[in-house]
């Protein structure tokens, strides 16, 4: 019943005329330029820098870094976390009662290209792919540039409707098999999601990707935030317990958000 109430007609997530629920179902992922504003990303950049970066938690080289988000009410982007934007198009492909089970940062100095990826694994395993499909979207991930991305800094790289590949074989990390990567003509049909800040890209976990070589010289830095479909299992979020009155109206299910002093935090997402 709350689905009925609470769905979204596709059709209004338009996005400088691209039908955004319909890209993102069918390529994977879809690109949102300048949701997010000046003020915010400069915050939230300036305040990455002035932390670090978790070293020891980093993706397949040293410089494709996990960075912990804010978690108190002065610092939290609350202008990411309650962007209609956003939340239209995860609205109408997770439905209602979708929650947020990470929250954490980019952080790009990295030398090396990572290998094409899935971030997650798939729901069935092969045999019944093959019968049935891959099944439908249960994670998104919400990226947001905060600052202009390209080549230059190390800028997302997509393989556009890959997700939909149920014949993957992926290693222990998620790599995709080359065998894999030539069977669809990678070289051919990636895509490297150049932005100004502010971007935001939405993808199903699914598609492969990659982060790349930074050649800037200085950090590059991405939001990850990770809402999946109210039936996955949730983990505790943990953050400030003066954030508790801004969740009140936050249009996610907050049933995982744990509130702590500021003193008891551990966690960082993935
Ligand atoms: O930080 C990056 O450039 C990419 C990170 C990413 O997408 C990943 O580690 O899966």
């Amino acid at each position: 019943m709350d689905d009925m109430t609470q769905a979204v007609d596709p059709s209004v997530c338009q996005h400088g005329g691209v039908d955004a629920v319909t890209e993102l179902a069918t390529k994977g992922f879809v690109v949102l330029p300048g949701v997010i504003s000046e003020a915010t990303t400069s915050k939230l950049a300036a305040w990455l820098g002035s932390k670090g970066v978790d070293s020891d938690s980093y993706n397949y080289f040293p410089g494709h870094d996990q960075a912990r988000m804010p978690t108190s009410d002065a610092d939290v982007p609350w202008e990411i976390l309650r962007s209609e934007e956003i939340h239209q198009v995860v609205r109408s492909l997770l439905g209602s009662g979708y929650y947020m089970n990470s929250y954490t940062g980019n952080t790009n100095t990295a030398s090396n290209d990572q290998p094409y990826h899935m971030d997650c694994s798939h729901y069935h395993q092969q045999p019944v792919r093959s019968l049935i499909g891959v099944g439908p979207a249960f994670e998104l991930i919400v990226n947001v540039y905060l600052q202009d991305t390209d080549e230059r800094n190390g800028s997302l790289d997509i393989i556009p409707g890959s997700h939909l590949v149920a014949d993957v074989d992926l290693g222990e990390d998620g790599e995709v098999s080359a065998e894999c990567l030539a069977r669809i003509h990678c070289d051919d049909v990636h895509q490297r999601v150049n932005l100004p800040r502010g971007g935001v890209v939405i993808r199903d976990k699914r598609t492969w990707h990659r982060g790349t070589v930074n050649h800037s010289g200085a950090q590059r830095h991405m939001v990850s935030i990770r809402y999946n479909h109210k039936f996955f299992q949730s983990r505790p979020q943990l953050f400030d317990a003066n954030t508790r009155e801004s969740f009140s109206n936050v249009p996610f299910d907050i049933k995982n958000i744990a509130f702590a002093e500021a003193a008891a935090k551990d966690v960082v997402g993935d």
